[in-house]
């Protein structure tokens, strides 16, 4: 472990490490976005540099292609892998039916495409992220730059009478200009406090023209791997 890592970057160093333990020789495997996931993919690196571990890896952003590049790490496309035996990445937030919120790191898209394509998906993180209920985090939904404006406007007007808390939605930005995806798209961000039906929110989102993808991952985690402040790591 590197040394004078903060509780934080401790509990997502380990969390990340232990995760990396299921990659073998072999494996086509997901590589998630974010500070977590960058720590998965050093050490995967590592093993590559160390022990001569052979992967197909295929990022979610192009941060992660070019850190995995960095590393050594053979690097393919989803096209190419066709298909990956283990997807590891980061969340925003999960609760105890391994429902996730991402997308704080602006590539929710791709990486749920590459999740799903998977035969197995391990997120990776810090016992911060563990919610009762989901939406104190801002759901992201990524949507065409093509009318976004009125897309935004459809969304609030969705959201009134759903079982959530807060309604306001705001344009994600970079600096003064707005934030543009991988895909060159937008990303509104809805401070919702509270989603009390993630599996229907999910659903209704993604009808509304206009809307790409949401940052709700229902039913695609199948192991939580938890790290904590003080070294302590937990597979959930
Ligand atoms: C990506 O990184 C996103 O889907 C998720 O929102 C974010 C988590 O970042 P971090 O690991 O830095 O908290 O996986």
């Amino acid at each position: 472990m590197p040394a004078e890592l903060s509780p934080i970057e401790k509990a997502k160093f380990v969390s990340a490490k232990r995760a990396s333990d299921f990659v073998e020789t072999g494996m086509r495997v997901g590589l998630g976005t974010g500070s977590t996931a960058a720590w998965m993919v050093r050490c995967l690196g590592e093993r590559v540099k160390n022990d001569g571990l052979k992967i197909k890896g295929v990022p979610t952003s192009s941060r992660t292609a070019a850190l995995a590049q960095s590393l050594g790490i053979e690097v393919v496309t989803l096209d190419e892998a066709k298909w990956l035996d283990l997807t590891i990445d980061g969340a925003d937030e999960y609760d105890a039916d391994l429902s996730l919120i991402k997308g704080g790191g602006g590539a929710h898209l791709q990486e749920k495409v590459v999740a799903t394509a998977s035969d197995r998906m391990i997120v990776i993180a810090d016992a911060a992220k563990k919610v009762d209920t989901l939406g104190a985090f801002p759901l992201p939904l990524e949507v065409i730059p093509f009318g976004w404006q009125t897309t935004k406007t459809l969304v609030e007007e969705t959201l009134v009478g759903m079982d959530v808390l807060g309604r306001t939605t705001a344009l994600r930005m970079n600096g003064d200009a707005p934030f543009v995806t991988d895909e060159g798209n937008h990303i509104l961000d809805l401070h919702l406090e509270r989603i009390g039906n993630p599996r229907q929110l999910s659903l209704v989102m993604n009808q509304i023209p206009g809307v790409v993808e949401n940052g709700l991952f229902i039913d695609i985690c199948d192991v939580v791997v938890v790290g904590h402040g003080d070294g302590r790591v937990e597979v959930t």
